[in-house]
């Protein structure tokens, strides 16, 4: 079953005529901090894509301005995107957006996040030209889709407790806690203790443990979480799949999971039993897609990650936690969670319940961009044509 290419004979043949290339500056509302490292203002490179009868639209590449999630930056992004990646699709004709992640990662080794920047803004281009909505067009079905939320490491257990409490009376379905050895244990079972059992609780470790800490681990499992996502190294299969074996709490990969050979590299080695899907990471939509359908068919189930993305990422975001394996809840907040004010008209928000609408009566993700605003915080810009 291959989802989104089932719709080829609907999409007229892609051209892209003119790309381009512009970084700008956007305040968190509040500094985010993961065991990595602490995100206050990002630096954001968003791409534009021309197709020959003139339609545009905007897509988002999710590298950050350090290499610390992931070996991409804006800057290698850039040069990526500038040097190699865009000349080779502008001025080429595509049946179908499927076609052009495989002319994208034969060409150039890595660089997952500028290539999905580029393939995703296909995918999106294809479904404007075509008047239908991108999720739509990816073989989405949901029209709704479950929020989660992602809480930054905090200075003491209490402060995590208030934040959390915040996320769960604001609707968020899943609430995760960012962890590192020693802001762990005490911190996740204090939350713990003061929300009660129902709220659903997971942690993401962003690779800060290893097998030595395994007990520190086994604390961690006691406390009914809906998952651990990522205690060990970014680039281990292996070692998570011993550390599954000694946990009953599922091990949910994100860093790991590349594409879709990693993913079934884990499901044949146990490595953990859900998977953090962000496009970004894995070169786009199709790619994401494939490990879509390849855990759906182990009936393990999987989710939407997020990179701290404006109104655009999350758009792109949205459409694909609208196939039906994306069965737990997304880090898929709203635009007020992050800005002071996004760069989207309507701006992304959440119900009561923790539920974002997938916009289904709007062609592409669904939202304008605002391109004045987004003149106004440009910093850096560069055309491929
Ligand atoms: O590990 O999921 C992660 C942000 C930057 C780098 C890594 C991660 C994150 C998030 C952000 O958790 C989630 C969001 O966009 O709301
Ligand atoms: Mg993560």
């Amino acid at each position: 079953m291959r989802r989104g290419g089932e719709e080829a004979a609907d999409l007229e043949e892609l051209r892209v005529e003119c790309v381009d290339l512009r970084e700008i500056r956007l305040a968190l509302r509040r500094p985010f901090r993961i065991s990595s490292g602490t995100r206050h203002e990002l630096r954001v490179l968003l791409v534009r894509l021309r197709s020959s009868d003139g339609t545009r639209v905007w897509s988002e590449c999710v590298a950050e301005e350090r290499p610390e999630y992931s070996p991409e930056t804006v800057d290698t992004a850039w040069i990526a995107l500038s040097e190699w990646l865009a000349p080779l699709i502008v001025g080429r004709s595509f049946d179908h957006p499927a076609a052009v992640d495989p002319l994208l990662a034969d060409a150039v080794r890595g660089h997952r996040m500028a290539r999905a920047a580029l393939e995703m803004g296909a995918w999106n281009l294809a479904a404007r030209r075509a008047g239908r909505p991108l999720a739509d067009v990816l073989g989405g079905e949901r029209r709704e889709v479950e929020t989660g939320i992602s809480v930054g490491i905090q200075e003491d257990p209490d402060r995590l407790v208030e934040r959390a409490r915040e996320a769960s009376r604001q609707g968020y379905r899943k609430v995760k806690l960012k962890i590192e050895p020693g802001a762990d244990v005490e911190y996740v079972s204090t939350v713990r203790e003061a929300l009660g059992d129902d709220i659903a609780l997971a942690v993401d470790g962003n690779a800060a443990y290893t097998l030595d800490d395994v007990d520190r681990l086994r604390r961690l499992d006691d406390l009914g979480l809906l998952m651990i996502e990522q205690p060990l190294d970014r680039e281990d299969l292996v070692r998570h799949a011993r550390l599954q074996r000694e946990l009953r709490t599922p091990i949910c990969l994100d860093e790991s999971i590349t594409g879709p050979a990693r993913a079934e590299d884990m499901l044949e080695l146990g490595s953990g039993r859900i998977v953090n899907v962000k496009p970004g990471r894995v070169g786009g939509f199709g790619p994401s897609i494939r490990i879509h359908d390849l855990c759906m068919a182990r009936d393990v189930p999987v989710w939407c990650g997020g990179m701290l993305e404006t109104g655009i990422g999350r758009g792109y975001n949205v459409a694909l936690a609208s196939l039906p394996n994306f069965r737990l809840p997304g880090d898929l907040s709203p635009s007020a969670r992050y800005w002071e004010r996004d760069i989207v008209d309507p701006e992304w928000t959440m119900d009561d319940e923790g539920r974002v609408t997938v916009p289904r009566d709007r062609p592409g993700i669904g939202v304008e961009v605002d391109e004045d605003r987004v003149e106004e915080l440009t910093v850096r810009r560069a055309e491929i044509s």
